[in-house]
């Protein structure tokens, strides 16, 4: 059997282009509908961007507004002036190990995060100065993290003295920090006098104490722009709360003043680069030195 390719009459003729034409409309219409397919799915994920956008942005807002609501504070000052038991104070409970034992007291910077009158804390409790079992290489190495634990840095830096007799170790204390946090630090310092119950007990008010004080810790009241508040870590309830509320205002001013912005990592970085360089060189004196000699201070 031969298959023969017969040429086809005129009505095979009309099936085949009712054929073709059918294709042509099917092509067409699956052309058209693939266009508004493509475009509806242009549409949708236009859609889908501008949602992803819009909710990125309100992440962002969110953030910036949690940021913003944010304090971050670092306790610092000799050992056993009472910054652990500040820090339980300021947080209402107690985070921190307080303890009159030297023993026992705060080895390594810890950080907590709490809520209280609507604000987000973040705050870092740092082992004292002039500690009997600490070594000063030992304690700049454990102090210097306090920065990296409060990224972006810290609003505010506590320092933490008593009320007693303001002494040599005290005045190398500030020194110290004056130093290592160098020249951008005095912008973000509070004085924080603990043992206001001892000024009670004397009928003595906290005025009164910085008027007698020595020129050493006038100085330090100078160079933080008479930004200090007292604490008295025995008091509970309303009263803690009214002390809280004082050392909260001076953290606001501070962070109004500094514009929102924190002390940061890279100002701790230049501020070791200029005390190394300092320390190298047998001529230009350190900050503290300077702050010391400083005509407006001394
Ligand atoms: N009376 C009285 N005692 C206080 C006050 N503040 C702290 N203390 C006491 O002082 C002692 C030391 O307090 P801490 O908070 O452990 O001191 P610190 O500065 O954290 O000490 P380090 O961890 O060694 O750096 C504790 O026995 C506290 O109860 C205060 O305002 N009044
Ligand atoms: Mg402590």
């Amino acid at each position: 059997m031969t298959l023969e390719w017969k040429y086809p009459n005129s009505s095979n003729w009309s099936v085949v282009v009712t054929i073709g034409c059918l294709i042509l409309v099917i092509f067409v219409v699956f052309l058209g509908f693939f266009c508004i397919f493509r475009k509806t799915k242009c549409r949708f994920k236009k859609i889908g961007d501008d949602i992803y956008d819009i909710c990125c942005k309100t992440k962002d807002i969110n953030e910036s507004r949690i940021k913003l609501n944010e304090m971050r504070i670092v306790l610092i000052g000799k050992t056993g002036t009472g910054k652990s038991a500040t820090a339980n104070k300021i947080a209402g409970k107690d985070l921190f190990y307080s303890t009159a034992n030297a023993l026992n007291s705060t080895k390594k910077c810890e950080r907590k995060e709490f809520n209280r009158f609507d604000k987000k804390f973040v705050l870092v409790d740092t082992p004292g100065m002039c500690h009997n079992s600490i070594s000063t290489k030992k304690l700049t190495t454990e102090i210097a993290k306090c920065i990296e634990m409060t990224a972006p840095g810290p609003h505010a830096f506590l320092l933490v003295v008593n009320v007693g007799r303001f002494t040599k170790e005290d005045q190398e204390t500030v020194n110290y920090f004056v130093d290592r946090f160098g020249k951008d630090f005095s912008k973000y310092l509070i004085v924080v006098f603990t043992r206001m119950d001892d000024l009670d007990n004397e009928n003595t008010t906290l005025k009164e104490h910085v008027k007698k004080a020595r020129n050493e810790l006038k100085r330090i009241l100078l160079l933080c722009e008479g930004r200090y508040v007292g604490f008295n870590n025995n008091l509970k309830g309303e009263e803690n709360n009214g002390q809280v509320q004082s050392l909260l205002e001076k953290i606001d001013s501070i962070i109004k003043t500094n514009n929102n912005k924190c002390y940061t990592n890279k100002m701790y970085k230049e501020a070791e680069k200029a005390l190394k360089i300092q320390q190298n060189s047998n001529g230009p004196i350190t900050l503290s030195e300077k702050i010391e000699s400083h005509p407006l201070i001394s």
